[in-house]
């Protein structure tokens, strides 16, 4: 594991104000320190304490942990309740009725309002709508919706009938469409005609028909649609409905389904270093808990807040942060359908100040795209807008670079908003190593402390700890209750990308290198699998790689990664054509073909930055594809290591070359 010296030896530190300790949910290092003990002393009664306070209960729960079948660890597993009774029944009883709970701002800017009365009435009506159409507990749906009101309606009607859902994100192509419908067995789909981004409209129902054209989707017996745009659709009769008409005279009191705590909230995909991506299964309560928790340690939050978060609900960011955590607590939230940089780069500074924004929470590649574009149009720099109302400000997805850092801090917080660097993953649930705005000293770059009831560590691959300063796997020593419980249909993967031998096997591992300071922060230093993060969207090697090998025309591809200002990493591909080596403006015209391939077969997020064609790939006698120098070639580097056990080290000076 490489040390990063330089971050280690960051001095500055940001002390919060002693205005916002004064007011704040965790106030001050002690009581951060309080919660920890308490954590350390009694880990269930600190846990059950929490399930007690936070959520409300059908049935509540007599065992808090149960560690028999290890790693399949259950939380509060006799208790009952239903999620979305927590996140609407509840803000209606105790004087939210009236609040809004979305503020929707769609693309061209208009909004939207819905009351938590209004939200409530609207699952109400759709869960109805689709009780009535035969479905129930147990059944597992596909969601591929735009962002929006609605998407939220169809995730909370699915959890108010014990549905499983699986939220697709609308950037996926019809082929992983295709393969997660199969996977996760659904037998419904919810959609939209078309979605709008940026000016644009693009399609949505088309690639369920293309998935469904692929075939294996079978089981699906509806498709449900949400009306965005009013675009042409293909309809069949009978499987296809609109949204509208599934709701269409329904009663909007809808009993909610009380589900054991250990009912499949959801399965969300997420990529891994082998195969396929993976169906990350999340339980209801342990996970409702800790979206309610982390909401109120980490952004602070309170009940006059306007609360923002820039990800789309098809990756976890936006199910605990919009979709679930936010209504738990009964916050305003915006609802932002489209995308940063249009009509102009100020739209989500613009943003912040329409609404009166107090807590904005978005990722590096997003900040590091805006510093440009602010650079580049000073109208449109944020010092043009009236940002005052912000108070905490967050990051998420990646690394973010202390310059990156220091820009938002200033620039977007004004030098006032505590930054929440948050660490966490799919896996997690939520947010796991992350500074308290009302706590902790932060150090630009740094994701500083785990919450409490966290037991984040540094070890080596013998499972020993870490001295500070060395670096080494980040992982958790102990269960918590949002953490994964398994990969849909594969139990035996679970474990082994979880749980290895040789930690022990009740140690997680994240699957990051990490490293801690003299003080204790933690530095995230990226992937230590074949993972790459590309603008916070995380892809696999493989994945692209057998995408790549799809083609009629490819025989062999390694992917790596890159690192690149703007987007973090980017996707660099080595290809051997089936026939000879390409000259330069031939190798264009391919290389334009396999990327567009690749969107097709992944979505335009995989599409490789750049591709190069060789007469074969650095590999060992043995056959072993060496991406360890393809990473030196890709950054234009030359290769100082001996390499004298390749077969063919020649083929590394005419892969160096970019096309
Ligand atoms: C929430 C999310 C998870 C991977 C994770 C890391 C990286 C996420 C940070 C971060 C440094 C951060 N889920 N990552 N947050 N690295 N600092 N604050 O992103 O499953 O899509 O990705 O993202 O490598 O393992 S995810």
């Amino acid at each position: 594991m490489s040390t990063i010296d330089s971050v280690l030896t960051e001095t500055r530190v940001f002390q919060p104000s002693a205005d916002f300790v004064k007011q704040a949910n965790v106030p001050g290092m002690a009581a951060y320190q309080a919660l920890c003990d308490e954590a350390e002393r009694d880990f269930e009664g600190f846990w059950a304490r929490l399930a007690r306070e936070t959520l409300q209960w059908s049935k509540p729960f007599t065992r808090t942990l149960d560690e028999s079948n290890a790693p399949f660890y259950k939380w509060f597993d006799d208790g009952e309740l239903n999620v979305s009774y927590n996140c609407l029944d509840v803000n209606l009883a105790n004087g939210n009725a009236d609040k809004v709970a979305i503020i929707f701002e769609s693309d061209d800017g208009t909004v939207t309002r819905v009351t938590y009365r209004e939200l409530h009435a609207r699952v109400g009506r759709f869960a109805n709508g689709i009780k009535a159409l035969g479905y129930k507990k147990g059944d597992r749906s596909i969601i591929y919706m735009p962002m929006s009101i609605e998407a939220v309606v169809a995730m909370q009607a699915c959890a108010r009938l014990g549905i499983t859902h699986s939220v697709v994100f609308g950037g996926f192509s019809a082929k992983s469409l295709q393969e997660r419908i199969i996977d996760v067995g659904a037998t419904l789909v919810i959609t939209a005609d078309e979605q709008v981004r940026g000016g644009k409209t693009i399609p949505l129902k088309p690639a369920v028909e293309e998935a469904f054209a692929m075939g294996g989707c079978e089981a699906v017996r509806n498709v449900v649609v949400y009306r965005r745009t009013g675009g042409k659709v293909a309809w069949t009769e009978g499987r296809d409905l609109w949204m509208h008409d599934v709701e269409k005279g329904q009663s909007d009191q809808c009993e909610p389904v009380q589900v054991e705590a250990e009912h499949p909230l959801f399965v969300l995909y997420t990529s891994g270093s082998t195969g396929k991506p993976k169906g990350v299964q999340h339980a209801s309560a342990g996970y409702l808990l800790w979206a309610a928790l982390t909401m109120k340690w980490t952004f602070d939050l309170k009940p006059s807040d306007v609360y923002w978060c820039t990800a789309d609900v098809g990756w976890v960011t936006g199910h605990t942060y919009i979709a679930y955590g936010p209504l738990a607590v009964g916050a305003t939230q915006i609802v932002f359908e489209g995308v940063p940089t249009y009509p102009n780069a100020g739209r989500f500074w613009e943003t912040i100040q329409k609404h009166g924004c107090t807590i904005f929470y978005t990722a590096p590649t997003a900040i590091r795209s805006l510093i440009k574009a602010a650079e580049a149009s000073p109208d449109h720099h944020p010092k043009k807008y009236d940002l005052s109302s912000l108070r905490v400000i967050g990051s998420v997805g990646e690394p973010i670079n202390p310059e990156a850092w220091m820009w938002y801090y200033n620039n977007i917080g004004g030098g006032r908003c505590p930054v929440v660097d948050t660490w966490w993953q799919t896996e997690t649930g939520g947010h796991m190593i992350t500074p308290l705005p009302g706590a902790t000293g932060l150090k630009p770059g740094s994701c500083t402390l785990p919450l409490p009831g966290i037991m984040a560590a540094i070890v080596d691959e013998t499972g020993e700890d870490v001295e500070l300063g060395k670096g080494g796997f980040l992982v958790v020593k102990r269960p918590w209750p949002a953490m994964i419980r398994t990969i849909w249909g594969d139990p035996e993967r679970f474990k082994k990308s979880y749980y290895p031998e040789e930690l022990g096997g009740t140690c997680y591992l994240a699957g990051d290198g990490a490293n801690r300071d003299t003080d204790g922060y933690f530095w995230i230093m990226g992937r230590i699998d074949d993972v790459l993060n590309v603008s916070g969207h995380r892809l696999g090697t493989m994945e692209v790689e057998s995408a790549l090998v799809a083609h009629p025309m490819v025989a062999e591809a390694a992917v790596v990664g890159r690192p690149d200002d703007l987007t973090g990493e980017a996707v660099v591909a080595f290809v051997v054509l089936k026939r000879a080596r390409p000259d330069d403006a031939e190798a264009m015209e391919i290389a334009k073909e396999l990327r567009n391939w690749v969107a097709k077969e992944i979505g335009p997020i995989a599409k490789p930055k750049e591709i190069r064609f060789g007469d074969n790939l650095p590999k060992t006698r043995s056959g072993k594809i060496m991406r360890r120098l393809l990473r030196v070639v890709a950054k234009g580097e030359s290769v100082t290591q001996d390499v004298s056990t390749l077969e063919n080290p020649a083929i590394l000076e005419q892969l160096g070359k970019a096309l």
